[in-house]
């Protein structure tokens, strides 16, 4: 057999090989039942494909204080222009309840202290905006984890939605976003009540923004007021899961 003869061959196995394996990881995978049915299939099988080169568990990269950006920039809603926030924000948001419902065996109202006595964490990490800019900051908030752990997702709970104070158009349609439980229980999922060692400013999503490390920036809400567990998001909003989502981003924006 020829030298060339003998390298195509060589390169066909490896070829077939690699799809072999590449195939069972998938056939793996694709029979959890994580994947949303409304998804299309080029998303689904994006997610499929990162989350073989990725673990959901594995952590999003921190930074050290010398990486930290001069000035961490807002983007989107800086004020909400909603009457309820206003009052709220007139008064320091000692009036501020954070509700958790839907799907959970104990619903409840937590205040901002309340929150602040929930396990935490701080974290570096650096924010992606799909608009094409990056800044590094540190986020100290409540673990989303410790919140969960006290209402009690029921088993049918696939979702976390969140539900935003910001109007974003005439209609008055709000801000939201929404996770699955993989993020949910993720250490590094916290719903962030500090900035940079200090509160949250109001420009970046006080009293509480969700901070959701490896995802895309629009994922990450800012004015959280309501979080609610489902098992699906069809009836929400658009259907699509989120506001950005709603008008053609993905809904899964892994980094
Ligand atoms: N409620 C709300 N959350 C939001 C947005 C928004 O306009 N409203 N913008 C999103 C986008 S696109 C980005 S990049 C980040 C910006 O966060 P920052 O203002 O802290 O930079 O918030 C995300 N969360
Ligand atoms: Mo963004």
């Amino acid at each position: 057999m020829s030298d060339e003869r003998t390298r195509r061959r060589f390169l066909r196995r490896l070829l077939a090989a690699g799809g072999a394996a590449l195939l069972g990881g998938c056939d793996q995978l694709s029979t959890t039942t994580w994947v949303p049915a409304a998804l299309g299939s080029a998303e689904a099988l994006n997610r499929r494909l990162q989350r073989l080169i990725t673990p959901r568990r594995a952590m999003a990269q921190e930074f050290g204080p010398a990486d930290l950006s001069p000035t961490f920039r807002s983007n989107g809603t800086a004020n909400p222009d909603d009457a309820g926030y206003q009052a709220l924000a007139a008064n320091g948001f000692a009036d501020y309840r954070l509700e958790v419902g839907g799907l959970v065996a104990q619903p409840a109202a937590f205040s901002l202290a309340e929150l602040r006595a929930l396990p935490s964490r701080t974290q570096i990490t650096r924010h992606d905006c799909v608009e094409g800019w990056s800044a590094i900051g540190k986020w100290t908030g409540a673990k989303l984890g410790a919140l969960l752990e006290r209402v009690q997702p029921k088993p049918e709970a696939r979702y976390v939605v969140f539900y935003c104070a910001d109007p974003m158009d005439e209609a008055g349609t709000k801000y939201y976003e929404s996770i699955d439980m993989d993020d949910a229980w993720h250490p590094q999922t916290i719903l962030a009540y500090e900035l940079n060692d200090a509160p949250l400013p109001i420009a970046n999503g006080a009293p509480i923004r969700l901070r959701v490390e490896r995802q895309l920036g629009y994922k990450m809400a800012k004015y959280v007021m309501r979080i609610e567990l489902v098992a699906d998001f069809a009836a929400i909003g658009g259907g699509n899961g989120g506001y950005w989502e709603d008008q053609g981003y993905e809904w899964y924006a892994g980094i």
